[in-house]
């Protein structure tokens, strides 16, 4: 299904989680990460679309789910992508911070379409305290890759360093979920047809919301 990633269009926007589609047998993929990591790039650039995800010099542009449809314009979705509101973004007031927080954190624990997750990260920043947060919330069973982004901005031998790096901070939280790690560039278009390829597999693999995953009604923590 990696191809199907490059018929994304915007399907509907979430503020509530009391707003989410009805769960059935459409798997979503979520993009996830600190506020201007790069999560809406990624997004245009595995769709191969410029504006698709809205990208943005100013931090906390993306402030509620944004759902993209794959398949065929003119059928039901197969699949979905849904950008998340950026966590970490330092001048929006409190309250709001934490309804994101809230909305995105909720949405990771509870919701039974999830077909994977997508944690973005600055390759120059790697994981922070608030992308550990945002992990605990993962159910187990749910496949996570992380994208080193914004590759372009490091040397090769600086991209090996923070590489090795993520990757013995994310050992180091013993999560049992399937996991991969790339480095990425949505300008230089470095990791594309890997992260695109997984996110396929996942997409494919999905055999619904049938609920019986472990862990249920539980909070991820
Ligand atoms: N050099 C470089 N810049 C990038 C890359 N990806 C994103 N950027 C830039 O980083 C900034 C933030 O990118 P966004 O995609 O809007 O980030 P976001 O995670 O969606 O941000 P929020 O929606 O605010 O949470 C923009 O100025 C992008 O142009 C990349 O791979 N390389
Ligand atoms: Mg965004």
């Amino acid at each position: 299904m990696a191809s199907a990633l490059l018929t994304a269009r915007f399907a509907t926007t979430v503020a509530k989680l009391a707003q989410l589609p009805r769960e059935g047998e459409i798997p979503e993929v979520a993009f996830v990460g600190r506020s201007n990591a790069g999560k809406s790039s990624a997004i245009n650039a595995l769709c191969q679309k410029r504006r698709l995800a809205f990208a943005s010099k100013t931090p906390g542009r993306t402030q509620a789910l944004n759902y993209f449809a794959l398949g065929p314009a003119d059928s039901p979705p197969q699949a979905f992508l849904v950008d998340t509101p950026g966590y970490g973004f330092a001048t929006a007031p409190i309250e709001v911070k934490r309804a994101w927080d809230q909305l995105a954190g909720r949405y990771l624990s509870q919701r039974r379409a999830l077909a994977g997750v997508v944690l973005v990260l600055d390759i120059r920043r790697g994981l922070t305290d608030l992308d550990r947060g945002l992990l605990a919330w993962m159910r187990p069973e749910v496949p996570l890759l992380v994208l080193l982004t914004k590759s372009d901005k490091l040397g090769q031998a600086q991209q090996a360093a923070a590489m090795r790096d993520a990757e013995a901070a994310l050992r180091a939280l013993r999560m049992s979920n399937p996991m991969a790690l790339l480095s990425f560039s949505a300008t230089r278009r470095i990791g594309l047809d890997e992260a695109r390829e997984l996110i396929g597999e996942w997409l494919s693999g999905y055999r619904g919301a049938g609920g019986s995953a472990p862990g249920d009604a539980g909070d991820g923590r």
